[in-house]
């Protein structure tokens, strides 16, 4: 029997500063889903808490490329965010967020109760000031030249040309992103978290007494453990988070990481008055599911917090996951490579499962894993339609077919029919025993393989043949194959909800207790089932190929994105530009010239006379594709002979950073010989 009566489950609070995307979902959001709802359907005690973190710097960065507020940023993303969750059956029993007023109370009373514990130190440093601006600079909001690579745009914490991590301080030239102004170094004061006094607590709570933690998450503890903790500073320089709440202290807020966590503790109060009995009870378990980015926040620096606070409950598992990437690739939040869940919900409308599914089977685990989109199509049409849907077709229309939708009474039993109903407590028993674990790609593929029994039972026993000469049997073989349906219909609930309530419908079943599940008399004889429902449908090449050609799309635009644009000339006087005789013309006859890769003899029309002008746009344009192309033709260049052809003048193209050349052209039709000024 565990020690624990109730648990609390809380999943990282995702920052408020863009949609959230497949990633986000297989690394937290489904498995702590299929975990709460697992242990709901057990009867436990447990609350879900989740929100949205709504500080840090980035998010007023944002706001500042934007013109708009932080606050207006946050409530964008929150409601957004929120909503995403929503749709995807992501149960939260409360979904908070940390601009709240709440939480601003709470994570103020907590540095309170800390400082007044004597759990900081205080330190002064020298750091970058505005003068212009009047405000310390964040380290991201100062550019300057890389002293690694010497490219310019380097920020003040990373360079992202090179990769090098860097301190502010490290910049050549260094400007202030507020207001392009040189900052001066100036004394500011912080408080710090001095980890470095927990180090000995944390060695003995973490690699001794949580051996049992994820390889993944234990190792990443102890590498940290082994460099040595060294004290974190809690508070930062900016106007946007909570106030640090001490005299002496404006214009300073608690850092973003210090008081994100602390929004659990908000949300769980904004819930329930109840709120500190799931927080210091020790008979609460405290569960933290997050990605592994998360994991020196959630397992050194929180506990430390929570230790040093002295009457709250510390976690007792963080099933930190891995990373998920989308097609051989990181997903990017600035580099558009995501699959977004609001736009997934477009492209696949009430798919919901399907992806639930896909991110669980393939979930990142114990290793960063890929997500592409044939192994998407693959898994929904082999195993999802394959598989599970077609068995629950069969079961359920069979019924209707020789029973008018009533279960069939048990007749006699033969050893097959006995062994495929040993095996469904068998199966559920090892479903449980993945859930207990936080293995929940075992967990899914167990409960399909519950779907394959059905499946295998069916195809081999062939109650179809059977119905004329030896109808009792296929009583039986229907009822077994309805008991396996009505576990079906409870033991996906925590992985496909929304199929799992479908089932229950068709079934006719309004059971939602997991201590039912293992059953082979869920369904009584004569209970009367519904009409069946489809389930899942084949996903068509076609719909994937949409996304891949999306995809490549994003590639492309994304690798001339990264090219710079060529920097600018000097400047001309006025009358250098107005010597310049620039027209509109039209293209009337177009061929290659002979014995060339590049050169087209174009004949142009340019209102003032027809006439010969070649040019190198053959890599990319068939001649008879730009007869009638309108373009913007500089008639006053001196002529100059190419290729033994006498040029008139010179068509202005437009190169971007790949050499890729398009035609400049007037966005409506005009009459050849307009100028151009
Ligand atoms: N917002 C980082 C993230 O979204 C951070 C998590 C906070 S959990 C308290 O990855
Ligand atoms: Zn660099």
């Amino acid at each position: 029997m565990s020690k624990f009566k109730r648990t609390l489950v809380t999943t990282a609070l995702p920052y408020a500063n863009g949609p959230v995307h497949i990633g986000h979902l297989a690394g937290v959001y489904v498995p702590a889903d299929i975990y709460v709802r697992y242990l709901r359907m057990k009867g436990e005690d447990i609350l879900h808490i989740g929100g949205s973190d709504e500080h840090g710097v980035p998010i007023t960065l944002k706001a500042r490329n934007e013109g708009v507020t932080p606050q207006d940023i946050v409530d964008k993303y929150h409601n957004l965010i929120k909503d995403s969750f929503e749709k995807f059956g992501i149960t939260f029993d409360v979904y908070s967020r940390t601009s709240s007023e709440m939480h601003h109370k709470t994570a103020s009373e907590f540095f309170k109760k800390l400082y007044d514990n004597g759990a900081f130190i205080e330190k002064e440093t020298d750091q970058y000031y505005d003068e212009e601006a009047g405000q310390f600079l964040a380290d991201r909001y100062i550019t300057g030249t890389c002293p690694q690579c010497n490219s310019a745009g380097a920020y003040g914490d990373q360079c992202e040309s090179c990769g090098t991590s860097l301190n502010a301080t490290d910049l050549i030239n260094p400007k202030s992103m507020v207001s392009g102004s040189t900052p001066v170094m100036k004394k500011t004061k912080h408080w710090y978290l001095p980890l470095d006094q927990h180090q000995e607590f944390l060695e003995k709570w973490i690699l001794k007494d949580h051996k049992e933690w994820k390889p993944n998450v234990y190792g990443q503890c102890k590498s940290w453990l082994d460099l040595g903790l060294q004290p974190r500073a809690v508070s930062r320089d900016l106007n946007w988070g909570v106030p640090v709440p001490l005299d002496g202290a404006e214009g300073k807020v608690l850092y973003v990481w210090f008081d994100a966590p602390i929004g659990y503790i908000s949300a769980t109060r904004e819930l329930t008055d109840d709120w500190e009995k799931y927080w210091k009870d020790p008979e609460t378990r405290l569960i933290h599911f997050i990605g592994k980015d998360n994991i020196v926040f959630h397992c050194i620096v929180f506990p430390s917090m929570l230790k040093a606070e002295g009457s709250f409950n510390l976690p007792d598992n963080v099933p930190a996951n891995e990373f998920l990437n989308l097609e051989g690739d990181k997903i990017s939040t600035s580099r558009n490579w995501a699959v977004w869940l609001h736009e997934y919900l477009d492209d696949f409308k009430d798919k919901q499962d399907v992806l639930r599914y896909v991110l669980t089977a393939n979930a990142p685990e114990t290793k960063d894993n890929d997500f592409t989109w044939r192994d998407f199509q693959a898994r929904n049409n082999n195993e999802l339609v394959a598989i599970l849907g077609n068995f629950v077709n069969r079961a359920v229309v069979l019924t209707h077919k020789y029973y008018d939708g009533e279960v069939p009474l048990m007749g006699e039993t033969d050893p097959f029919d006995i062994e495929t109903l040993e095996a469904i407590p068998a199966l559920v028993t090892r479903i449980e025993s993945n859930l207990d674990q936080f293995k929940f790609r075992e967990a899914v593929r167990e409960a399909m393989n519950l779907a394959r029994l059905g499946n295998k039972y069916l195809a081999d026993t062939e109650p179809w043949k059977l119905k004329k000469t030896n109808p009792e049997r296929v009583k039986t073989i229907l009822n077994i194959s309805l008991q396996i349906t009505a576990n079906l219909a409870l033991v996906m609930e925590p992985f496909l909800p929304f199929t799992a309530k479908k089932m229950r419908d068709m079934l006719a079943m309004d059971e939602m207790n997991w201590g039912e599940c293992g059953k082979t008399e869920l369904l009584r004889a004569a209970h009367k089932i519904n009409e069946g429902q489809l389930l899942f449908e084949k996903i068509e090449d076609e719909k994937i190929q949409e996304q891949l050609d999306r995809l490549a799309q994003t590639k492309i635009s994304n690798e001339t994105d990264n090219k710079e644009a060529a920097p600018a000339k000097e400047d001309i006087a006025f009358d250098d530009f107005t010597k310049m005789d620039m027209r509109v013309g039209t293209i009337l006859e177009a061929e290659k010239v002979a014995k060339t890769k590049k050169l087209l003899k174009i004949k142009v029309d340019t209102g003032i006379d027809k006439r010969t002008v070649v040019s190198g746009i053959a890599e990319f344009f068939e001649p008879e594709t730009i007869v009638g192309q309108q373009v913007c033709i500089l008639v006053n260049l001196a002529p100059r002979k190419i290729r033994g052809i006498e040029s008139q003048g010179m068509i202005l193209m437009a190169e971007d950073a790949d050499g890729r050349l398009d035609f400049v052209a007037p966005g409506s039709k005009i009459k050849p010989g307009s100028e151009i000024r």
